[in-house]
């Protein structure tokens, strides 16, 4: 029960092999998670990330006026959890904490 409660609370990374963990983190290295500690929805992101063992950038836009300002250009507004994608289809920027998981679940397997 106790075990339980403790992979609720703090749940383990999921595990790879080192050369696959390589791989996800050089993918991971082209996301960015702006967010701010207290918002609860960007706390079930970053919940979700160390789920799937996901290594991705954060920046917390209460720490920096450019931070904030690099999600106001960008995405058009300032609501976090919001996800920077860049891939070869370009840059594209995720609101929204379901649509955030859905995507890094499919990507990201779990
Ligand atoms: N439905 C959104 C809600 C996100 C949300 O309400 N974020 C708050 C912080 S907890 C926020 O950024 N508010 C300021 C704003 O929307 O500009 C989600 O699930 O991600």
């Amino acid at each position: 029960m106790y075990k339980r409660l403790k992979q609720i609370l703090a749940p383990k990374g999921m595990e790879r092999t080192p050369e696959q963990q390589k791989r996800v983190d050089e993918q991971t290295a082209s996301l960015i998670l702006y967010h701010f500690p207290a918002c609860p929805f960007c706390h079930i992101v970053r919940r979700e990330m160390r789920r799937l063992s996901l290594d991705i950038p954060q920046r917390n836009i209460q720490q920096s006026r450019v931070w904030h300002k690099e999600l106001l250009r960008g995405g058009g507004k300032g609501q976090v959890p919001c996800l920077r994608i860049k891939d070869n289809k370009g840059e594209r920027w995720m609101y929204e904490s379901d649509a955030i998981i859905k995507y890094l679940r499919k990507r990201f397997g779990g």
